[in-house]
């Protein structure tokens, strides 16, 4: 956009880089794991990077957290490390943040656990929940699904970009935009006022991974 908009002057007052941010997967059928999708983020460039695992236990997601930690560490990138939905790992884990859903710990106890010092990010699919998530102290927002999603399965309905617009209309918090984005359609999530796109599927159903993180990397360079 490069119009000075209030999402990127949001992220670019808190120092929040989140423009490109990948969220792992594993599909054992498919021979890949969530280690293999950071790999490929790390290469790629992504901004910042979530494990996120539902159905993984806390002991396991604690090691994989602390594998992944390491990877981003030794990558020398600047990439954010998120961990979904468990405050717990993420602290114990010392990720730079943790990321929850309305499901999740309210966010406002959320940061009297993790302090000032680590990333809340929220997700939110409503005016009324972004508006919380800012007086609940999040530092972002996760927006969305903006489009049909094939990878959560207890999705609500797609907001549209309409729906983004509203939401970015009514906080100052930087957004990344969720729910079924790839580089087809990112170029409009930006111009509807989103600091970055957060991705699952445009990365891990892609044939090669490295290469679908550096095509999205140019697309959100282009577009920011
Ligand atoms: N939250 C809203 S949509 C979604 C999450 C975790 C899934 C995003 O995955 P994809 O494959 O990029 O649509």
């Amino acid at each position: 956009m490069g119009d000075g908009s209030k999402g990127r002057g949001a992220a670019g007052m808190l120092g929040l880089k989140l423009g490109l941010y990948i969220i792992t997967y594993e599909d054992p059928a498919m021979g890949y794991g969530h280690l293999d999708v950071a790999r490929a983020a790390l290469d790629g460039g992504a901004d910042a990077l979530q494990l996120r695992g539902k159905e993984i236990s806390g002991r396991d997601m604690y090691y994989l957290a602390l594998r992944m930690g390491e990877m981003v560490n030794d990558s020398g990138n600047r990439c954010l490390f998120f961990v979904n939905d468990r405050v717990d790992v993420a602290i114990a884990a010392r990720a730079d943040g943790v990321h929850l859903g309305q499901q999740d710990l309210p966010a406002s106890r959320a940061r009297s656990l993790t302090g000032e010092g680590m990333i809340l990010g929220i997700s939110a699919t409503t005016v009324e929940e972004a508006k919380r998530a800012r007086s609940d102290d999040a530092d972002y927002l996760g927006v969305g699904p903006v489009f049909a999603t094939p990878s959560k399965a207890d999705a609500v309905a797609p907001i549209g970009l309409e729906g983004l617009a509203r939401i970015r209309e009514s906080v100052e918090l930087p957004i990344v935009a969720i729910g079924g984005i790839d580089v087809e359609n990112a170029s409009s999530v930006f111009e509807a006022g989103a600091d970055g796109i957060a991705v699952i599927s445009a990365v891990t159903a892609a044939k090669d991974m490295l290469e679908a993180v550096r095509r999205l990397r140019s697309l959100v360079d282009a577009c920011l």
